[in-house]
């Protein structure tokens, strides 16, 4: 099912300010770095790279930047040598006879060549063009230092001189960025491999994740720019393999707490500038992932206070879609309330929405353990009805897999019965051998997101090798086309793939592709 833009204006959302007073306690701070470019490049064709742009270094140096005069149509593009986040300033001068018209030029960032190629006037996509990484500026008077307001995301700016005059050109000297970052690298071992691919994978992994870990856990610093609750159960879990700053995860969490609907329904995501607002989109499973999140941090850092605090928020959203389920314990979905799963609508994702309910149902019930509440067993016996649904009818003995609704038997409901452990650990193997078998390779599939809960399935259910050859395959993909960070959507069949209708909206660092550093420290060692 197509999920696009929700309008849900009518909907009113509290705003607990003690829960919000919390999540500002934990705010973290952001550390600073200034930052110069390596070299100037030029774009190229290369067919090894994504959408067939590569870069070469130019024949200009970056040590003799100043000595380049730039008129009209020129342009020169700076490579800071890695992703960068951050804000970008230059001094800009100019060489010749007086300046008698203003300088008018364009500064692009990119995160990867592709996007210097792309035209944004050739935009068509459904998400804001606003997105796109590019400044139309106008400077009447030179010298002058120009320091832009925003923050950016990239590894390449290019500098575009629209017009000068014909008397005379811009130079342009001492390029930087002064990067933004809440990662905390001071008490941060990273792991060593003695296979250079999976370290590779394990390196630009940890840099995805500390490039996205802001103000708060951010989806992705070139958009959207704010904290989603799915992105955020895999964040916290990469966190906790790697920089483990627990604060930031419990920051996310009241504020996902803090301002629900009146009934208790969790957003799917929320904005924290210029203040703290919830956003009116709500998809199934990212409402349950606030209770997936607060029963992870949990594992990781035992906090019954924590718990005992934010189980009734986490109680009213349990009891919210369990009204979705009928008597036979099936789900009934609802468009309004969409079950994600991955940006891909080729499949159908009912099956897969019944099994991440019972995936959070049993970690809901040990948080109902924790605080002894007297309910246990009213959803002891829910989550039976749930589970015995999916084994007796969805389940099908003769194919060794789970249908959905349709008789469609797709990756995505293997995947999410398996990480629900609906069957034993026995039967979970061979439906997974099936899968392998009947359902690979893997198509269809649009995002790292749901690629990460394949690498797992494969993983909890034994197929190790298998687990670690997709890993490799899929993250290590877009490390050869040249990703310095992983992207938000990518589908190896077809590279140019946009869940917007334009990959110059895409993300290229996005957190929820960072979490091979979660499965290498679970599953490789
Ligand atoms: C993308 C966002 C975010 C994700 C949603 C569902 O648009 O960037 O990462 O959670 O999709």
């Amino acid at each position: 099912m197509a999920f696009t833009f929700q309008i849900n204006n009518d909907v009113k959302f509290k705003h607990d300010e003690k829960l919000l007073a919390k999540a500002e306690g934990f705010r973290p701070e952001i550390k600073k770095e200034r930052i110069h470019p390596a070299r100037i490049v030029e774009v190229i064709e290369d067919p090894l790279k994504l959408n067939g742009v590569g870069v070469t270094e130019s024949d200009k140096s970056i040590d003799k930047i100043e000595e380049y005069g730039l008129k009209r149509n020129d342009k020169m593009i700076l490579d800071f040598g890695d992703h960068r986040v951050g804000t970008f300033k230059i001094h800009i001068d100019q060489t010749g006879s007086p300046m008698d018209a203003p300088l008018y030029m364009r500064i692009k960032f990119a995160e990867l060549p592709a996007e210097l190629a792309a035209e944004s006037k050739d935009y068509e996509g459904w998400l804001s063009r606003s997105w796109i990484q590019e400044e139309f500026i106008h400077i009447d008077e030179l010298p002058a230092t120009l320091e832009l307001p925003r923050r950016y995301s990239f590894r390449y700016v290019e500098l575009k001189v629209l017009d000068t005059s014909p008397k005379w050109q811009a130079v342009f000297s001492d390029p930087m960025v002064v990067t933004e970052t809440s990662a905390d690298y001071s008490g941060f071992e990273p792991m060593r491999f003695e296979d250079p691919e999976l370290q590779k994978i394990y390196d630009i992994g940890v840099k995805t994740l500390a490039d996205c870990t802001q103000d708060v856990f951010e989806d992705g610093p070139k958009r959207d720019r704010r904290l989603w609750l799915g992105d955020l159960r895999l964040q916290a879990l990469a966190n906790y393999a790697t920089f483990d700053q627990t604060d930031l995860v419990k920051r996310c969490l009241y504020l996902f707490a803090a301002m629900t609907t009146e009934e208790g329904k969790i957003s799917a995501n929320v904005f924290v500038k210029p203040e703290n607002v919830p956003d009116d989109t709500f998809l199934f499973e990212y409402s349950l992932f606030f209770i997936s999140t607060l029963y992870d941090l949990h594992q990781a850092h035992p906090d019954e206070e924590l718990i005992r605090e934010l189980y009734p928020i986490a109680k009213k959203q349990m009891n919210i879609t369990l009204k979705m389920f009928d008597e036979n314990g099936k789900l009934n979905p609802d468009e309004n309330y969409p079950v994600f799963v991955d940006w891909s609508n080729d499949f159908n994702k009912d099956t897969a929405g019944q099994a991440e309910m019972i995936y959070v149902m049993k970690q809901f019930i040990e948080l109902v353990k924790v605080v002894r509440d007297s309910e246990i067993s009213m959803y002891e016996k829910k989550l039976e009805l749930i589970t015995d649904y999916a084994k007796n009818v969805l389940f099908r003995p003769e194919k060794n897999l789970f249908a959905t609704a349709w008789d469609e038997y797709n990756i995505a409901s293997q995947v999410w019965m398996v990480l629900a452990h609906v069957m034993s650990d026995e039967e979970n193997k061979s439906i997974m051998q099936t899968t392998i078998q009947e359902l690979f390779p893997v198509k269809n599939i649009a995002t790292p997101y749901m690629y990460h809960h394949i690498t797992e399935a494969l993983f909890v259910s034994g197929w190790k090798e298998e687990a670690i050859a997709l890993m490799k395959s899929y993250w290590g993909k877009m490390i050869d086309l040249g990703g310095d960070t992983f992207f938000e959507a990518f589908d190896p069949n077809l590279p140019d793939y946009s869940p917007y209708g334009s990959t110059m909206i895409n993300s290229y660092c996005h957190a929820w592709s960072c979490t091979p550093v979660y499965l290498i420290h679970k599953y490789v060692l």
